[in-house]
């Protein structure tokens, strides 16, 4: 099938082809094998199969969020026991964590805050963090939920690389899972990221509930925004006991790895990044999915409050599947 007969729709502004839900969900119910090759031509003809980037997170300012996200551990409107609030982390401190995660293997430190967006008086030391941890030559991301254009530049002009705004879902799902902000809120931010020159780094999670057609709508918002986000995390859901998704049934493997191949087909030149959920899954599951063109994962113990792989389990598996970490210069 040729680009031409998977998008039926050209933009009229700059003649690029769009893709549709039709066109994106044939591909998604393709037999597993001819999405697989589908998947795995595209990942070879932008990327070296065999390199994964490595991220490793940190939670700078942890719980006690006002936002109402039901897969969320941090918000402080979910049922359940409620995680401690902290305040926002020592500049020095996260520099620390950097450079350790660096020696690690780590190229890319991303820092996340429990906000509905940062505060002004905040930005001085958020601003402090993205330069410390440039001066560790290495790339900077954050996510701190929604920005202003103005803060958006801030944090361009301090050396912040990448932006992390997830859509999670789609557009007719999204108010299920969260009702304090919309798709909408999302779009913006998305946008004055990509105005102040800063990579994007959106995605979603998988097993809240949604049915194909809302993975499908997801990736097709994803794949039409005006440039499409250099990174794309797939989340599979952690249930978090006392969040509205403690009991989501959990999604069917293959399904997983069909949304990640159909990932990699739309955005060809995107990392695509097998983000949270990792415990969960077999050494099996992570090995189709790099087949189907995820090539960037969270490194460490823990991602921001939950438990990830860690370093010997994921050294393992890198050398038993012959993946090499991607080093720093690779673009995206
Ligand atoms: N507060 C910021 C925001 O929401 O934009 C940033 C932090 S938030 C934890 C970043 C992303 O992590 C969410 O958009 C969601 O995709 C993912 N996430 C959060 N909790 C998760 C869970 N329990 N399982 C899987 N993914 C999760
Ligand atoms: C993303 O898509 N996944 C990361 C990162 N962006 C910020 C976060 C995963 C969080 C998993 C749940 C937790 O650790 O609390
Ligand atoms: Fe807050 Fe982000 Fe968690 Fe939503 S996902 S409750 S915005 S920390």
């Amino acid at each position: 099938m040729a680009l031409a007969e998977l998008t039926s729709t050209i933009d009229r502004a700059t003649a690029r082809p769009l893709w549709t839900r039709e066109a994106a969900e044939r591909l998604y119910r393709l037999p597993f094998a001819d999405l697989m090759f589908r998947a795995q031509t595209v990942h070879r003809q932008n990327f070296d199969p065999n390199r994964v980037q490595m991220s490793r997170l940190l939670s700078i300012k942890t719980g006690g969020c006002p936002e109402d996200c039901g897969y969320c551990s941090q918000s402080a409107r979910m049922p359940g026991e409620k995680l401690k609030a902290s305040k926002l982390m020592e500049v020095e401190r996260v520099i620390e964590e950097a450079r350790k995660a660096k020696a690690g293997g780590a190229t890319r430190y991303c820092m996340g805050a429990a906000w509905r967006s940062p505060k002004d008086r905040d930005m001085d030391m958020v601003i402090a963090m993205v330069e410390g941890v440039k001066g560790l030559g290495m790339e900077t991301c954050m996510t701190l939920g929604m920005l202003t254009p103005q803060q958006a530049l801030e944090l361009k002009e301090a050396g912040l690389d990448y932006y992390n705004h997830n859509l999670d879902t789609s557009e007719r799902y999204y108010s299920e899972i969260i009702t304090t902000r919309t798709f909408a809120n999302r779009l913006e931010t998305l946008d004055n990221v990509r105005q102040a020159g800063m990579k994007v780094c959106a995605g979603g999670i998988l097993g809240l509930g949604e049915t194909v057609e809302d993975r499908v709508d997801m990736l097709v918002t994803l794949a039409n925004l005006d440039e499409a986000p250099e990174s794309v995390p797939i989340n599979m859901l952690i249930p978090i006991p006392g969040t509205q998704l403690e009991n989501a049934a959990p999604i069917d493997p293959l399904d997983f790895v069909r949304t990640i191949a159909l990932a990699r087909i739309m955005m060809p030149e995107s990392h695509v990044r097998l983000s949270a959920g990792r415990t969960e899954m077999s050494d099996e599951m992570q090995a189709m999915c790099f087949l189907a063109g995820a090539n960037s994962i969270f490194v460490g113990e823990t991602l921001l409050t939950a438990d990830n792989p860690g370093e010997d389990h994921d050294g393992a598996l890198f050398r038993r599947l012959g993946i090499e970490p991607e080093e720093l210069d690779a673009e995206g």
